[in-house]
């Protein structure tokens, strides 16, 4: 844990008492402060309670007396409209922070400050931080990963010279922390997703955009300049005379990191020389991994790794579960989980990454189902459909793709390995890409992906893949 001091003696109030505003209260008492915990589930102050943390009534408080409202990032503070408690603060002139927050000004008294790797995008984060953590820590370096990837910043280890830190902050987490200085923040992506926390586009693409703007001094930006909305980023940054490293991974740049196949180019005023390979490595499959490997690949030269050290990380990096996760080989047929994706656009980077695919998808569909898909259906051998939107799937796929309505999970890997087993390609993908949420039948996309592997992995003859 990192003991949060720069509140010691002073209290700060609580609210919302998940992984993230535990991990505060605690990091805030070891601190020194006098901590009050609120929640609106009743059972999470009790558990709370139990844990030592004192409840505070926040109607009823002297808000005159509290220095900080630490709010966790799931909790509104703007819209659809602000959280009573945010409005109970600001009407005290008391400061709205969040854990990340905490993090960063208590990383600023440590001096030198460890380096800090930030990523935000609206996607990839998570892969990309996981990827920027295991380049760094294959080269030696002592690294800590956690933030909206999972693990709450304040639970890592405590600041030490030459310990670095990668973290993912989502735009919830932007929101509530000002004052974050990443040695290198990066960038990825920008489209439309938590319009109805954030109120517009502007507001969600200025607030993605902080990342890269705070980097400290001598800091970099990283900036993938393959959306509108972070090409527009990087020319502001630039213009302002940030440090910019622009990556792309759809256009040749003069100056920047770009993805020619899948070399990876680094170009400086217009002459590129290859600095990385991602051909063969499976976890790193797609145009949108090399997005990511990119720019891992300048978060990790920004900290001094050689490319020679880079190379070996990103063959090594084993990819996030349910993500294009490679689950083993029957033969000559690969299983791929990508449970991960839950609408079409995800599901179109996996289908945009193999050739020669046998389908599962389906489960509790989203609006528009997969009719955007359409220009993938040619590499589509056979699709096994699944869940409420089997029926509709089928319509869209109706004289364009065989398909079978499998049901279940379990009889859409039976059909699968069938047809894939007979069939004369190189590398059959039997691919789990349901485009779809998981609710009608499982609890969350991670039950559904590893009840793939489970299945998967109980099949006579398979080989799984070393993770
Ligand atoms: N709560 C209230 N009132 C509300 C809303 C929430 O009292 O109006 C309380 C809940 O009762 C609960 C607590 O707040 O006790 C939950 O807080 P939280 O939703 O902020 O969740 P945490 O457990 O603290 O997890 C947070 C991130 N959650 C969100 O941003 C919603 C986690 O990201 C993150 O991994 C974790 O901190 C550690 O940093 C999750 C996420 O879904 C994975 N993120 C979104 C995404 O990726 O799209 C942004
Ligand atoms: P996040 O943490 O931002 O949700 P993940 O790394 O978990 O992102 O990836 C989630 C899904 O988003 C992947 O399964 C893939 O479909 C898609 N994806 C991953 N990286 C990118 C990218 N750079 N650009 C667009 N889509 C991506």
């Amino acid at each position: 844990m990192i003991p949060v001091t720069i509140f010691a003696g002073r209290t700060v109030v609580v609210f919302g008492l998940g992984s993230s505003g535990l991990e505060s209260a605690k990091a805030l008492a070891a601190g020194g402060a006098k901590v009050l915990v609120a929640d609106d589930e009743p059972q999470r102050v009790i558990q709370a309670a139990a844990n030592g943390l004192e409840s505070a009534d926040l109607h009823a408080l002297h808000w005159s007396k509290v220095a900080a409202l630490v709010l966790s990032p799931g909790v509104p503070l703007t819209h659809p409209k602000p959280h009573w408690a945010a409005a109970l603060a600001r009407e005290h002139s008391v400061e709205i922070i969040g854990d990340v927050e905490l993090f960063s000004r208590e990383r600023e008294i440590h001096l030198p400050p460890s380096p800090l790797v930030a990523i935000t995008g609206t996607n990839g984060k998570s892969t990309t931080t996981a990827l920027t953590a295991h380049l760094l820590k294959s080269a030696g370096i002592d690294t800590q990963m956690g933030g909206n990837i999972g693990t709450p910043v304040l639970a890592l280890e405590p600041f030490a010279p030459n310990r670095a830190y990668v973290i993912e902050v989502s735009s919830y987490q932007v929101d509530l922390a000002p004052n974050l200085r990443p040695t290198v923040g990066i960038l990825l992506n920008i489209s439309e997703d938590h319009l109805d926390r954030h109120g517009s586009m502007e507001n969600y693409a200025a607030l993605k955009t902080l990342v890269p703007a705070q980097i400290e001094q001598g800091g970099t930006a990283v900036v993938a300049v393959d959306d509108q909305h972070t090409r527009a980023a990087a020319d502001r940054l630039a213009r302002a005379g940030r440090n910019v490293l622009r990556i792309s991974a759809t256009n040749v740049l003069r100056d920047g990191l770009y993805a020619d196949g899948s070399r990876i180019m680094q170009a400086a005023n217009g002459k590129a020389v290859p600095i990385a390979q991602l051909a063969g490595i499976g976890s790193l499959r797609g145009a949108h991994n090399a997005q990511n490997a990119m720019a891992a690949i300048a978060a990790a030269q920004a900290l001094g790794l050689t490319p020679a050290q880079i190379q070996k990380g990103l063959t090594t990096f084993p990819g996030l579960a349910h993500r294009m996760e490679e689950i083993g080989r029957k033969g000559s047929v690969l299983f791929v989980n990508d449970s991960k994706a839950t609408n079409a656009d995800s599901a179109a980077r996996a289908l945009s990454s193999f050739n020669d695919i046998f389908w599962i998808a389906g489960g509790k569909p989203k609006s528009g189902g997969i009719t955007s898909l359409a220009e993938f259906f040619p590499k589509i051998r056979k699709a096994y459909l699944i869940g409420e939107a089997a029926a509709d799937f089928a319509r869209t796929l109706d004289g364009k793709v065989p398909y079978e309505i499998a049901g279940k999970l379990s009889q859409a890997i039976d059909l699968a390995v069938r047809d894939a087993e007979e069939a004369p390609f190189k590398e059959p993908v039997i691919l789990l890409s349901p485009a779809c949420a998981s609710f009608d039948q499982y609890r969350n996309f991670e039950v559904r992906g590893d009840a793939f592997r489970e299945l998967v992995l109980a099949l006579p003859g398979l080989q799984p893949m070393r993770r």
